[in-house]
């Protein structure tokens, strides 16, 4: 039904959607950067479209370049993966006024998920757990003030058109809330184009769950376990894992089938993710709905044994939810570590350059997602992704002890990564244990 896919993106989620659609022998077209000419997903791409300088405002955020691009190739979909222009709805808008199938939900729905006060209201009014806090955004400090008291301090300012920890402020005192308002509602003017902000009570040292999720067109949805994703530096995942240490089999079915109704309430197609905030006693609140394919992907692929990319694309044709995919099975754990070009040593500065000296490492359990080789020059105008490596084991311990083996295997020279980073979080006696919350790099002594 899809003939032919462009891939509005770079970098190794590039990779992993010409992966994909390879082994679904569908033809695909890689678009990329002046600077990105010897990238591999230029190389792997059946063809390859160049569509502007180095600066992403003038290539990977060009919707009427990709979408031309799109019609000289011939291609009727496109895949536009994450970051960029994945939760564009006037892009996805766009591509379906060009008849050409945006790979991802529908742009209504990527609209309604986007804006992060719309969708918690859509998630109370059906009856899913929300935090508590406003039910649409705040008209006016007054009517904060008034939130605040009513759900007691401390509280959580967020902007609607924000998310992903983009323009939050924590107030622990009624005196600080009408400076922390002012200044919230200013940046998120200045950031996102928009002031509104919404209210929420601050749940503390909570952990972050997420459920994968997958729809039809039809309006079946399936859920495909959790991510454990509290290990975040400044709102950046650095390790994600599945199943968590925390979520057993009947937590998992209850968050699921919750995360099921959050999708059936957004009219939710496609790949998608819920997040949820687990606080200390077991209790659960949806946070935001993320309208994408995920960095972290490939933990839940390895667990439950499902290719969410090519199930992924199946949707986009029209494929109706096969019933084996309600019916997953969890095997095992699976860990992942996102690798960046950054010097932990430094205060994570990015360390931009070229590779001299490449290794991935391998063995039993052992995937590593990689757009990187050596003799590659890392770009200094993109994110310092260089990949993710993934193990996965009999169980947490195994994937573990895996994941240590493997990073002690990898040999990246010429740039700095956050590896020494991530064997010191390995080496911690609490992330052993899977006793932490996302409070835990706030106070790792690195
Ligand atoms: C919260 C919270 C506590 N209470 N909301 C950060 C990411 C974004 N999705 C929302 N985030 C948070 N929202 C309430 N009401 C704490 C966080 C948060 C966090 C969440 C997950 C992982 C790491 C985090 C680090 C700081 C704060």
């Amino acid at each position: 039904m899809i003939k032919k896919i462009l891939i509005a993106n770079r970098g190794e989620i590039a990779l992993r959607i010409i992966r994909a659609c390879k082994e679904l022998n569908i033809p695909t077209v890689a678009i990329y950067s002046t600077i990105d000419s010897l990238s591999l997903h230029v190389r792997f791409a059946d063809e390859a479209v160049c569509i502007g300088p180095a600066n992403s405002q003038d290539s990977y955020l060009k919707q009427s370049q990709i979408i031309g691009a799109a019609e000289v190739t011939n291609s009727d979909a496109i895949h536009p993966g994450y970051g960029f222009l994945a939760e564009n709805a006037d892009f996805a808008q766009m591509c379906e006024d060009n008849e050409i199938h945006f790979i991802g939900p529908e742009p209504e729905v990527i609209r309604k998920m986007g804006d992060k006060a719309q969708a918690r209201s859509t998630m109370i009014k059906a009856g899913i757990p929300v935090i508590p806090g406003t039910e649409s955004v705040l008209s006016d400090f007054e009517a904060a003030r008034k939130m605040a008291v009513e759900i007691g301090y401390p509280i959580i300012l967020k902007a609607s058109a924000g998310g992903g920890g983009r323009g939050m402020r924590i107030v622990r005192e009624p005196s600080e809330l009408e400076n922390t308002f002012l200044m919230a509602s200013e940046e998120a003017r200045s950031a996102f184009g928009n002031p509104d902000l919404y209210i929420e009570k601050l749940v503390e040292d909570a952990r972050h769950i997420e459920i994968q999720i997958l729809g039809d067109n039809f309006g079946n949805i399936a859920h495909l376990g959790e991510r454990e994703c509290s290990i975040q530096r400044r709102h950046q995942k650095l390790i994600e894992e599945s199943p968590s240490p925390v979520v057993d089999q009947n937590m998992r079915e209850k968050i699921g089938k919750i995360a099921v109704q959050a999708a059936k309430a957004a009219n939710y197609s496609s790949a998608g993710t819920v997040e949820f905030l687990l606080d200390k006693d077991e209790n659960f609140y949806f946070m935001e709905m993320n309208t994408r394919i995920q960095v972290e992907h490939p933990v839940t692929e390895m667990v439950t044994g499902i290719d969410i990319l090519k199930e992924q694309v199946d949707l986009a044709c029209g494929k109706k939810l096969p019933e084996w995919l309600k019916k997953f099975k969890l095997r095992g754990h699976a860990i992942e570590c996102r690798i960046n070009a950054e010097d932990p040593f430094k205060s994570f500065r990015p360390s931009p350059g070229k590779i001299t000296s490449f290794h991935a490492p391998g063995g039993p359990g052992t995937r590593m997602d990689t757009h990187v080789y050596a003799g590659y020059e890392i770009p200094t105008n993109y994110d310092s992704l260089l990949g993710k490596l993934i193990t996965h084991g009999r169980d947490r311990e195994e994937s573990l002890a895996r994941m240590e083996r493997a990073l002690e295997e990898t040999i990246i020279e010429g740039v700095s990564t956050s590896i020494p980073f991530h064997q010191a979080i390995l080496r911690d006696s609490s992330f052993r244990s899977g006793n932490f919350h996302t409070g835990f790099l706030d106070s790792f002594q690195f």
